[in-house]
């Protein structure tokens, strides 16, 4: 393993003003997005999805660090024959993959669930190097909602192991892992329990890393923010969700690890920019804090494309926008009304 190169990467990853753009979605999750705008969830639609994001110039030379994609794109050509992860390149972004292989029910543990895919991972880290991938993401699925109101140890435990199992493997084979433990925010749980369950699982991540051997110089966590659940009748505000979340990474998460790149979990597009915003303008952070947004920064791309040709145009603009107030919020120089002149 070279430390300095996985360094290097990693800090490209979240560099100022830069996130990745998660475009992971699983063949289930892209026909739910597609489904939604009535566009059928064939190759050629994805392929072309995902084609015009790519090539959207200004946002992926200015904003958008790395893309996290899904085995089916990774191997894909574009219409004109390119390969989709040349155009990541000649972006001057960076490819990355997505190599877990979803979630099982987990024995014992009624409703909770493990991420699975390490069987032969060492090899497909391999191919997906040679193909041009230099990151990776595997991500873990913690869910507050009933029957339990706390996750299992077991839960928390298991998938804590299997995220520094992963991490171990992606930097034996010169490949930065993004840590991804997500608390769902789905159920009616207010933001001081979120904080909590977060806490938990990001102190098991950690020490399990550190029995794993990772080096934290070579990563960059992707976690969820502290936040109430999508349910819940108290919602927090803008500086509460920031602050709160500023703490918790305090108080986990070590300072050698270079950067922090947020899911959004359903939060809108604009409170999700809202919140990453706020908490740079905190400042005084030992690691850097971008996003790595799969909904947040597809949203209205889609809703702008609609499976038409005579709208990637537009489409390319919606992301764009997006793109652009996000790497503005990594940077705290977000304002509200920078939507507004754009809409
Ligand atoms: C883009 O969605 C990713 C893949 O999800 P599935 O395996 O369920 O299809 C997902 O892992 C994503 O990278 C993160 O959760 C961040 O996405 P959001 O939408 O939460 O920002």
């Amino acid at each position: 393993m070279n430390l300095d190169e996985l360094n290097k990467v990693a800090r490209a990853m979240v560099a100022p003003g830069k996130g990745i753009l998660a475009a992971d979605e699983s063949s289930g999750t892209i026909k739910k997005r597609f489904d939604a705008i009535g566009v059928e969830s064939t190759e050629e639609n994805r392929r072309d999805y995902r084609e015009l994001m790519f090539r959207s110039t200004e946002a992926m030379k200015n904003h958008i660090s790395g893309v996290i994609l899904y085995d089916e794109t990774i191997w894909q050509k574009a219409k004109d024959g390119t390969p989709l992860v040349k155009i990541i390149e000649q972006a001057g972004s960076i490819p990355g993959i997505k190599v877990d292989e979803g979630t099982k029910p987990l024995p014992n543990c009624p409703g909770e669930v493990i991420t699975v895919g390490l069987d032969k991972l060492a090899d497909r880290l391999t191919k997906y190097y040679e193909q041009g991938a230099r990151f990776a993401k595997w991500r873990a699925v913690i869910d507050i909602g009933a029957p339990h109101v706390m996750p299992s140890y077991t839960c928390v435990h298991a998938n804590a192991h299997a995220l520094a199992r992963y991490a171990a493997l992606c930097q034996a084979a010169q490949i930065v892992p993004i840590v991804e433990p997500e608390v769902l925010m789905d159920g009616a749980h207010d933001i001081d329990r979120c904080f909590e369950v977060t806490r938990w699982m990001l102190k098991e991540t950690f020490q399990e890393l550190f029995h794993n051997r990772v080096a934290l110089e070579g990563i960059v966590l992707k976690p969820n923010m502290a936040i109430a659940g999508k349910k819940s009748a108290t919602r927090a505000s803008v500086q509460e969700v920031a602050e709160k979340t500023v703490r918790m990474l305090k108080e986990c998460v070590p300072a050698a690890v270079p950067g922090i790149a947020f899911l959004s979990g359903g939060q809108s597009d604009e409170e999700a920019t809202a919140h990453l915003d706020a908490m740079n303008k905190i400042g005084n952070l030992p690691w850097a804090l971008t996003f790595s947004y799969g909904r947040a920064l597809q949203h209205a791309p889609q809703k702008a494309w609609s499976g038409k040709a005579e709208n990637v145009a537009a489409a390319q603009r919606a992301f764009s926008h997006r793109a652009k107030m996000n790497g503005l919020a990594a940077l705290g120089q977000w304002k509200a009304d920078l939507e507004k002149k754009a809409a």
